[in-house]
């Protein structure tokens, strides 16, 4: 199967789901339904689902059983992009093609529409009944794996940082420290409780994890080097945001052609990390290619 026809599968099941599973906008208070429907409704590339079911596959489970976590994942990162994008942090007009959720409803509903995908997420992970078949301690795993993934010592730290260090020198560690932890993070957590949840074992789910951190990493070296090169209608928001909040980036601390130099490196060490996978690794190796395939 193609890889299009194989990620539009991905999404069609998750947004399916992700309908049904959040509050319909003609429920009170209908504008805080509607603003967050707005976002996770506005097309985005579903990339962190598609990760939680590839893993799920890669170790022989099937895909129905992850979407529900698939579908929470997508909410926590809905959830920091309307947050990321408010005029407390970078002030963008735009995210997915759209205009953001504080431009079309208003700063207070975009950020308790944050809170409440955020909430949503919890709340649809604490439901065992969603997970049949899969024990309530692998379910309670995943569910704390993914909250210290997402806290003040995950995305919310690394977003943290990044908020402090723009403006300052440039710094490989601390840069490599932002995108590990504002990106990393919730990837790393998306495939790792997909396999969890389709019963990998701790050796599977290690492998899966130094995978996770390469194309975390490989990922958000390409979105700094589409917000140099990229267009509208390549990435859904303005580029040269990062620039605009004197953001530290790849690119400029090294540079154009060595970021997609690194980009190329670290996806070929994702590939080598789930050889161990055999052929049932080879849409996680079509992942990683297609991670970096937006940069070129
Ligand atoms: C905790 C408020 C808060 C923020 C967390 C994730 C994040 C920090 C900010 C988002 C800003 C950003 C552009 C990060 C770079 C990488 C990234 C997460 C890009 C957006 O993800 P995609 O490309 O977007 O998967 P779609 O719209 O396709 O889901």
């Amino acid at each position: 199967m193609p890889l299009t026809q194989y990620f539009t599968g991905i999404r069609t099941l998750a947004d399916k789901t992700m309908d049904e599973l959040t509050p319909s906008a003609s429920v009170n208070p209908k504008l805080l339904h509607e603003a967050m429907r707005h976002s996770l409704f506005a097309g985005g590339k579903r990339f962190r689902p598609i990760l939680a079911v590839t893993a799920c596959e890669a170790v022989g489970g099937k895909r129905e059983i992850v979407i529900p976590f698939a579908v929470a994942i997508e909410m926590i990162h809905t959830y920091t992009l309307i947050h990321d994008d408010l005029p407390a942090m970078d002030d963008d007009d735009f995210r997915r093609g759209v205009p953001t959720c504080h431009k079309k409803y208003g700063e207070a509903a975009a950020i308790l529409a944050g809170d409440a995908l955020l909430t949503l997420a919890f709340e649809i992970l604490a439901d065992t009944a969603r997970f049949p078949g899969v024990k309530a301690e692998t379910i309670l795993r995943v569910a704390r794996e993914t909250a210290g993934a997402v806290g003040s010592t995950g995305t919310v730290g690394g977003q943290m940082v990044d908020i402090e260090m723009a403006g300052k020198e440039p710094d490989m560690a601390t840069l490599e420290y932002i995108h590990t932890h504002k990106t990393g993070k919730l990837i790393v957590a998306s495939i790792r409780g997909g396999a969890a949840l389709a019963g990998a074992e701790e050796d599977q789910l290690s492998a899966l994890t130094e995978y996770g951190r390469s194309i975390g990493l490989a990922f958000q070296i390409v979105d700094d080097l589409l917000d140099v090169e990229g267009s509208r209608e390549k990435t859904g928001k303005t580029p040269g945001s990062d620039l605009k909040n004197k953001k530290l980036t790849y690119p400029s601390i090294m540079g154009v052609e060595e970021s997609r130099k690194l980009a190329v490196k670290l996806t070929d060490r994702a590939i080598k990390s789930v050889e161990m996978f055999g052929e049932s690794s080879s849409r996680l190796r079509d992942l990683a290619e297609y991670v970096i395939a937006r940069a070129f």
